[in-house]
């Protein structure tokens, strides 16, 4: 019963019987019938014992590489089944990822995060990248690096928040604008130099029109010929893209900062519609910028040479331009966390400003 034509044929069965089983169940009897308790292999190894000598040798080396090939033949039938289920798994069942988010987050985007956001992808597409800066500065980065004399109105405690003074006599301010950080930039980076910085900003002001804390975007832009011209396309492309508005009518006024000669203000075209303003077109002016050319003292003090370096900046107020292009008439309103105005004026969190997509 145990000898080699027998346990032939058994093994071309069995193997065949593997290859043609239908399912895991079909296997699962199959293995018990040849490998399991009373199955045709384990009765013949029980049969072993009648054998002796050399033929018990010979007959229980056979059995076992039979035992063996047959779990090894059942094992990669199962993997098989295994696979296939899986590839069976990946074909129906997927995830969507361009289904939208459930349930829609409850927050909203504040519009002055929005509009910072809208700002930035502006600029980045025209080659500027972001820097930042401490939100406390010492009198140098905020004053006098930017051409601010000691006796300059800025400079009193009646706009400027102080800290308490130091030991040795000198105070910290909170940053009246964001300037310190175009220093900070001259100081480590070689021209060309082409960043804005946005950020916050305090003054010691307080009214309709002013909050105490604000938010600024201000540019810098250097190398060895830059020019007026290039100041006035930047901030023409940069209107027309914040607008949205193909043509923009923009006015560029004399001025005068501490820190730019010559200086100018930028008014843009607008007109009135029932206690509305509308942008870009009509007989009035808006003013939304101040810009110009860097004075050669900051360049200097920005550890540059103003023989060889010359460059324009600008400074644009965001809680200005948001209630402009999204028509919030109370900017005090921005800061009070009223949730009804947060949902009312906010902007959804999956849809983020980008200029292929759009803005806004
Ligand atoms: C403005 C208007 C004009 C300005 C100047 C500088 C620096 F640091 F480069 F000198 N940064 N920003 C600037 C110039 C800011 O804001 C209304």
């Amino acid at each position: 019963m145990t000898d080699s034509g027998e346990l032939t044929a058994l093994r071309d069965e069995l193997i065949s019987a593997i290859d043609g089983a239908g399912d895991e169940a079909a296997l699962e009897a199959l293995r018990v019938s040849a490998l399991g308790k009373k199955g045709a292999i384990s009765e013949r190894m029980k049969g072993l014992g009648k054998l002796d000598g050399e033929a018990r040798k010979a007959a229980g080396q056979a059995l076992n590489k039979l035992k063996d090939e047959v779990g090894s033949a059942i094992a990669a039938r199962q993997a098989d089944f295994k696979a296939a289920a899986l590839d069976e798994r990946l074909a129906t069942e997927f995830v969507d990822v361009t289904l939208p988010a459930r349930p829609e987050p409850a927050g909203t985007i504040h519009p002055v995060s929005q509009v910072w956001e809208e700002v930035v992808q502006i600029f980045a597409d025209l080659g500027f990248s972001v820097a930042e800066g401490p939100h406390i500065e010492t009198d140098w980065y905020n004053f006098g690096a930017l051409n601010i004399p000691d006796d300059h109105p800025a400079r009193q405690e009646h706009d400027t928040f102080y800290l308490n003074p130091k030991e040795d006599g000198t105070r910290m301010v909170l940053r009246t604008h964001t300037s310190p950080v175009q220093i900070r930039t001259m100081e480590t980076t070689q021209p060309p130099i082409r960043i804005i910085a946005p950020g916050r900003t305090f003054r010691s002001d307080s009214d309709q029109t002013h909050t105490p804390m604000f938010h600024q975007v201000e540019g810098l832009v250097l190398d060895e010929s830059t020019h007026l011209g290039h100041l006035k396309w930047c901030l023409e492309e940069f209107c027309k893209a914040f607008f949205e508005l193909d043509e923009v009518k923009m006015r560029f006024r004399a001025s005068h900062f501490p820190f730019t000669e010559p200086s100018m203000e930028v008014d843009i075209g607008c007109s009135w519609v029932d206690g509305q303003v509308k942008i870009g077109v009509g007989d009035d002016w808006l003013e939304i910028l101040g810009s110009g050319m860097v004075h050669p003292n900051v360049i200097r003090a920005g550890g540059l040479d103003p023989e060889k370096i010359q460059g324009f900046a600008f400074g644009v107020g965001i809680d200005r331009i948001a209630m402009l292009k999204y028509g919030i008439p109370d900017l005090r309103a921005f800061f009070e966390s009223d949730l009804r105005w947060l949902r009312h004026y906010g902007f959804s969190s999956l849809q983020r400003p980008n200029l292929a997509g759009g803005l806004s």
